[in-house]
């Protein structure tokens, strides 16, 4: 696994976060090392979908990266008769993500496309994940992405939406965000890294409160939406579509 170095050396002006081929070659590090908790996370996306996901439907991971969602949902799919669709709008992550995907096993079919989800087709499906990418989708069209996402859920399907969330200014808030910085620190990141990918992703991600996600959940129709997973301001909700409408 190449090491995440991308910050490591003065940049004279720090640009825009983007998913391109520079970041596909350390993704695997770069998430391990700044997200808390996301093996956990991943792995238990995995063991959520085996307990929701119903015959015949659709399985969908938005914003799939290099599919790590996916691999552990297929393999805690085995013997199921599911499809799986895989959506990232980076081409150089799709590319990656067939690739990683094909070097294992599995008679669950994966396709992956190449697209923005804000216009993907969504239907039939009983498990749909986002694992840390509503936040890169601008705030004026999460909404709308999240109504479309629970329009193509089946009755008692589900949505995981895993995020960083803000907690509203507070020294609990400020307490959370130095444990983060900790966290990185304690994964080899210095003081430098921390605050230049601080800058590059100040403009394309933009953090939405906790009760402001669960909330909205409601109101596009979710008859259930709660936290299953917290680590610091990562957190990974579960959202329920009710069975009867
Ligand atoms: C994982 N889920 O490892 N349409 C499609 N993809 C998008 C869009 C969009 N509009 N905006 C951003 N992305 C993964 C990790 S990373 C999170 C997800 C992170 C994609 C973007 O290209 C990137 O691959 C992903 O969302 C976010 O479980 O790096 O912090």
């Amino acid at each position: 696994m190449s090491k995440d170095l991308i910050y490591s050396q003065p940049h004279q002006k720090v640009d825009d976060f983007q998913f391109d081929q520079q970041v596909v070659e350390v993704f695997p590090d770069m998430i391990q090392r700044s997200v808390p908790g996301y093996s956990t996370i991943v792995d238990n996306i995995g063991l959520l979908a085996q307990r929701f996901a119903k015959d015949n439907t659709r399985i969908y991971d938005l914003g799939c990266s290099l599919g790590a969602a996916t691999l552990s949902m297929r393999r805690y799919l085995a013997g199921k008769s599911v499809a799986i669709t895989a959506i990232d709008y980076s081409q150089a992550m799709v590319t990656r993500c067939d690739t990683h995907l094909s070097a294992f096993k599995s008679d669950i079919p994966v396709t992956v496309l190449q697209q923005d989800i804000t216009e993907s087709e969504i239907s039939n499906a009983s498990v749909i994940v986002m694992n840390f990418t509503l936040q890169f989708i601008a705030p004026e069209k999460r909404q709308a992405l999240l109504q479309k996402i629970y329009d193509g859920l089946v009755p008692g399907g589900i949505l995981i939406l895993s995020e960083k969330v803000s907690i509203g200014q507070s020294t609990g808030n400020e307490s959370l965000i130095d444990l983060h910085h900790e966290f990185k620190r304690r994964n080899g990141y210095s003081e430098l890294e921390i605050s230049q990918k601080r800058a590059a992703l100040e403009n394309v991600m933009k953090l939405d409160p906790l009760s402001g996600h669960l909330n909205r959940l409601t109101e596009v129709g979710f008859s259930e939406a709660l936290t299953w997973f917290q680590c610091f301001n990562f957190t990974s909700m579960l959202a329920i579509k009710a069975e009867e409408e």
